[in-house]
């Protein structure tokens, strides 16, 4: 799904600002409250709702927001779409009292066409937002707490996963034209043969119409013209994207009918190829090992909230460690974060929103159908940016049961139908034993030797951790990235000798991890859990309701390991 963009062709509007928002505790709103909230206050958009409301921080809905907007001049009797980046967890939308449809599941786009719907002044767009935990929901919550369901801890909200369920409009809604029978999708794959640079790009457009492609950038402008759907341009003398040159060209994609252009749709595109090689991760050919994170979008006030500052930052911290990577742990991040990690040249595992699944009977139908529909919308929606390096179907499935195996090989042949060139995989907590490790791509092992298993015995962890990655390299042969590995510190808590809790104890944690994992040729990853505290619900394990497993405090100021990593990777060339 394409982001809106602004050009002669096409227009987009942002609705961001203050909305109006109520809550519906007796669930009634459906009978009137499309027409217009009766007791609504102001609330910030895109924002949770959970910290910027005194009363609110662990209601989960169902809540309504309403706005009110004109159309800008002149794009009265235009086809126009509605377009909401995230919402979580259930949507269901009005425009003027009338009933567009749903969305289940946050981190993702949607939208609806609203040409018919929409007046010139005076509408109202109102939004009922639930957030609820359900075990049919994914991610699921309010399961049993036994081993076939969860981990067995207890929390509040009860979540089967640990972040803060954070509801609400997180991600811009905007309003955008564009013109009859214009550029819906793009499908761009590049490869390299020699020097040059190869483009592919796939448009679905009417037969009679004429596609129109010309890659601009790094002193080259090439067109091309076809009456098919398929376009391929070769680049003499290509800039390829990498970490370490994220050369972008713009790809400029025209439909012409007639003879005239009647819309335009400019991509970023990068030239380069991903691929598994034995034991290796190959970017453009060339082994990568990645360094870098899992983290969370989560903020003081804006909970899981789009803030461009704060997506900065991030940025600023990951680079200044030495990070060239980072995993969307545990759902897809916003565009303007895989936006920016093209242009720097962040390698990214792109996740889908299902962690904490289990495979138990009930509600197991839906949370499939949910799961293939996440894969369906993260490729649509992401697959075209050089930064996503792989597919990660899901983090840490309970996935012992047999039924896990076929449920993920679905997903996976899935996954592979609609990308046929990037590697697919998901994140686990499980040894070898793993009956889906067999037809993954890559592994990707989440472990907490010293901390989890090991507890406080960091040698001991070290020599399990070692012994370990053997055994799965043994069996399967594949690449294998540590995509969570650390250590709780509660910022201003020092001991020497490290104890648990300790800055120390973090610091030296992952020190010792990584010299493990340097020492094996086939981990080509090391993503440390995780770059900044984060909110969670409470539970006995996480102190003032924060996971404090961040080399960064959630405020963003750096721990003892903070500085120690960057002196580890820093040190290093990146590759
Ligand atoms: C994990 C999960 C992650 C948690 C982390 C922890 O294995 O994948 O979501 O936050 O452990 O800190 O316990």
């Amino acid at each position: 799904m394409l982001y809106p963009q602004t050009n002669p062709f096409r227009q987009s509007f942002d609705l961001s600002g203050i909305w109006e928002f109520q809550f519906d505790p007796d669930d009634c709103g459906r009978t009137s409250w499309m027409n217009g909230l009766p007791a609504p206050r102001p609330l910030a958009v895109p924002a949770s709702w959970n910290e910027q409301l005194v009363d609110a921080r662990d209601n989960l809905g169902p809540a309504w927001y309403q706005t009110r907007f004109r159309l800008p001049w002149g794009w009265y009797g235009q086809h126009i779409r509605l377009r909401f980046g995230s919402v979580n967890y259930l949507a269901d939308v009005w425009l003027n009292g009338e009933w567009l449809g749903w969305h289940e599941g946050g981190h993702l786009p949607f939208e609806f066409d609203v040409t018919t719907r929409v007046r010139d002044d005076n509408n109202l767009l109102v939004v009922r937002v639930d957030g609820n935990l359900m075990a049919n929901r994914v991610p699921p919550g309010n399961v049993p707490l036994d081993p076939q369901h969860s981990f067995g801890v207890a929390r509040y909200p009860a979540t089967n996963f640990d972040f803060f369920p954070y509801c609400g409009i997180h991600r811009p809604v905007m309003l955008y034209t564009l013109p009859p029978y214009g550029i819906d999708d793009i499908t761009v794959i590049t490869e390299i043969e020699g020097t040059t640079g190869i483009v592919r790009a796939r448009v679905p457009k009417p037969d009679d119409v004429t596609l129109r492609a010309t890659v601009r950038g790094n002193n080259v402008v090439v067109t091309s013209e076809t009456a098919s759907a398929d376009i391929v341009l070769p680049i003499p003398h290509a800039h390829v994207w990498s970490p370490t040159t994220p050369n972008l060209y713009d790809l400029i994609i025209e439909l012409v009918r007639a003879g005239v252009v009647y819309d335009r749709y400019t991509l970023p595109i990068g030239i380069r190829t991903i691929r598994v090689d034995g034991s290796a991760l190959l970017l453009n050919d060339t082994p990568i090992v990645l360094r870098g994170f899992g983290r969370h979008e989560d903020f003081p006030i804006v909970g899981r909230g789009m803030l461009s500052a704060v997506t900065i930052k991030d940025y600023e911290l990951m680079r200044w460690v030495g990070a060239n990577s980072f995993r969307t742990s545990h759902y897809p991040y916003s565009e303007q974060m895989l936006d920016l990690a093209d242009r720097l040249g962040f390698l990214v595992i792109d996740e889908t929103p299902a962690v904490g699944l289990f495979f138990a009977e009930d509600g197991l139908a839906k949370r499939f159908a949910l799961c293939q529909q996440y894969v369906r919308e993260m490729i649509a929606r992401d697959k075209n940016h050089p930064s996503v390096i792989a597919w990660s179907l899901a983090n840490e499935p309970h996935a012992h049961d047999p039924t896990a195996v076929s449920f993920f090989r679905v997903l996976y042949d899935l996954a592979k139908s609609l990308d046929p060139t990037r590697p697919v995989t998901l994140a686990s907590h499980l040894d070898a034993n793993n009956g889906s490790f067999g037809f993954l791509d890559l592994l990707c092992l989440n472990r907490y030797n010293g901390w989890k298993s090991e507890t406080a015995q960091l040698d001991l962890g070290c020599q399990v951790l070692t012994r370990e990655l053997d055994e799965v390299y043994a069996r399967y042969h594949k690449p294998i990235i540590i995509t969570e590995f650390g250590a709780e510190a509660l910022p201003g808590c020092h001991a020497e000798p490290p104890a648990m809790f300790s800055e120390e104890y973090q610091a030296e944690t992952i020190a010792r991890v990584i010299q493990v994992l340097n020492s094996k040729p086939y981990v080509v990853g090391q993503h440390v859990w995780c770059l900044c505290d984060f909110k969670t619900s409470q539970e006995v394990r996480r102190v003032g309701g924060i996971n404090h497993k961040g080399v960064f405090t959630r405020e963003r100021q750096p721990k003892l390991a903070a500085h120690r990593l960057r002196a580890l990777w820093r040190n290093d060339a990146l590759t």
